[in-house]
């Protein structure tokens, strides 16, 4: 039997089977094995395309953002206004039909942003323009989502197709550990406080997914599905902002009925009339966690005129790599001073991370 043909039935078994407490364990079995088919037909798939299938985007500015949002609700017209490229805009469908960057300049930041072709139900199936121009959102350190004013219940259509391509929007990651092994089974720790997996179903999980060996170790609550996506490796956990599009076309009652019967947090907006930009930049800056950091040249005053852009948690070494590539190669050492550090100068290493206005030189 093929792979395709694997795929088939175990789908239609999945069917079959009814969702409730006691065929979860199966559920999770079952798409453990789906996950690794998938996984052999994309790598197939890949080797025949000569690897890479998909759009790869640069990575340029500080951060990525990608707007996410059906054919003509207006990624266009904002990439447009907050950014001052030229995407084209157009009152049909699929007028963009390639990435389009731009970069949005705020508060010290660069932040590039991204428009992708409008997406449909069935993108990640390849419907549309599909996959290849979907897998840009994985490169994505922020989504921003967008609704139109008259359809803005397409948010999960949206958030499923990126779902689809293992993307985890406003997930964390699931703090578990895998570690394989050459033998022994599958043995797992940590299983006080779990209630959505027990030991057998994980183990059968694991065997389903082929991996008959391994250590695992659970630190947090997780279903069958976030194990599979700690299993697959390749997920992408990003944190999403959602706007309302063309409010110049509703009254405030309108919007007030909205916020009333939307369950989620939305900033409403007029791309084409500039309305709430401002405050909509302000969300993406602070959504992205940006923190600044000035450098400080061997014996010289800190530069506080240009201070360097980097991500709460970013690394002493990605300061170094966006000074220069090369830095890494000759550096000695790296003193901080500030808040990070418990005494002013003080030694540290590449995995340490600056907190907001540390001062960092490198010695080399
Ligand atoms: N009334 C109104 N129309 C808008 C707004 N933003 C975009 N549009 C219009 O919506 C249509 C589609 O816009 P476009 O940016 O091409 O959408 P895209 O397909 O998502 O890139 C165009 O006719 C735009 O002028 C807005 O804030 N208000
Ligand atoms: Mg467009």
């Amino acid at each position: 039997m093929g792979i395709p043909e694997k795929i088939k039935r175990i789908k239609e078994e999945m069917r079959r089977t009814q969702i409730n407490k006691a065929t979860e364990r199966h559920l999770g079995v079952l798409k453990a094995r789906l996950a690794r088919l998938k996984r052999m037909q994309e790598e197939q798939a890949s080797k025949r395309a000569g690897g890479n299938a998909g759009y790869s985007v640069k990575k340029g500015g500080d951060a990525t953002v990608v707007l996410l949002g059906l054919p003509s609700v207006g990624k266009s017209t904002l990439l447009n206004h907050l950014t001052g490229s030229n995407s084209k805009v157009a009152a049909y469908n699929f007028t963009t039909l390639t990435v389009i960057p731009g970069i949005l300049n705020h508060k010290g930041a660069r932040v590039q942003v991204l428009d992708i072709p409008g997406i449909i139900k069935g993108a990640s199936e390849g419907k549309g323009l599909g996959k290849r121009v979907l897998s840009a959102a994985r490169s994505a350190d922020l989504l921003l989502v967008m609704l139109d004013v008259f359809n803005p219940d397409s948010r999960e259509i949206l958030l499923d197709e990126v779902r689809a391509i293992g993307i985890r929007p406003d997930e964390a990651m699931p703090r578990v550990n895998v570690k394989k092994r050459s033998s022994g089974g599958v043995t797992v720790t940590d299983l006080a406080g779990v209630t959505h997996v027990d030991e057998e179903g994980v183990k059968q999980v694991l065997r389903g997914y082929g991996q008959p060996n391994a250590h695992v170790t659970i630190r947090q609550d997780i279903t069958y599905d976030q194990l599979i996506d700690v299993l697959m490796k390749n997920r992408v956990y990003v944190p999403t902002l959602t706007v309302v599009n063309k409010i110049d076309m509703v009254d405030q009652s309108y919007l007030a009925d909205l916020k009333e019967s939307l369950r989620f947090e939305f900033l409403p907006i007029s791309a084409d009339n500039d309305v709430n930009l401002d405050r909509l930049k302000d969300q993406i800056f602070r959504k992205l966690d940006f923190i600044r950091v000035y450098m400080k040249p061997k014996g010289e005053e800190p530069d506080y005129d240009e201070p360097m852009i980097i991500r709460n948690g970013d690394t002493v070494e990605d300061v170094a790599d966006k000074v220069h590539r090369r830095l890494k190669e000759e550096l000695r050492y790296t003193r901080i001073w500030g808040r990070s550090v418990r005494f002013g100068g003080q030694k540290v290493r590449l995995t340490h991370p600056p907190m907001d206005e540390d001062i960092i030189t490198f010695y080399s």
